[in-house]
């Protein structure tokens, strides 16, 4: 059924507590943690807690969670003080969500990318 734990899943492993993880936001429907592997000073990656296989099917399944994730991005960037207004590099942040093994998704429970810290070059590689 959508939504429901898969045991297969890494990310459904970092919400049960079985994996560990550097988690900066909870709330009752997501997980913010930050990337092992970052790709910016700043790299998080915001997760809702049930398992869709990326954000567009997040979206269809359960749209409301899916405006969880967004809000999210928005407070962790917040939270590490990647403002908007001031214009500049490491100003402003990304939010990122590959969608497909061809766009590089290699983990299939959709995830926010929020990436900031510096000069981020468009378009992306
Ligand atoms: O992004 C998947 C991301 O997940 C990628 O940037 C590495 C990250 N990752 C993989 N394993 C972990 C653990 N254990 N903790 C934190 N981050 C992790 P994608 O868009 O699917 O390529």
């Amino acid at each position: 059924m959508a939504g429901e734990p898969q045991a297969d899943c890494l990310f459904c492993k970092i919400v049960a507590g079985e994996v560990p993880a550097t988690v900066v936001r909870d709330t009752e429907t997501t997980v913010a943690f930050r990337d092992i592997n970052p790709q910016a000073p700043v790299h998080v990656l915001v997760i809702p807690k049930a398992h869709h296989r990326d954000a567009v099917t997040l979206a269809t399944e359960a749209p409301q969670v899916a405006a969880d994730v967004l809000r999210e991005a928005g407070e962790v960037a917040a939270l590490e003080k990647l403002a908007v207004s001031e214009g500049g590099p490491g100003t402003g942040y990304r939010v990122v969500f590959n969608t497909g093994t061809g766009a590089g998704q290699t983990v299939f429970h959709a995830h926010a990318h929020v990436l900031g810290g510096r000069g981020l070059d468009w378009p992306p590689g």
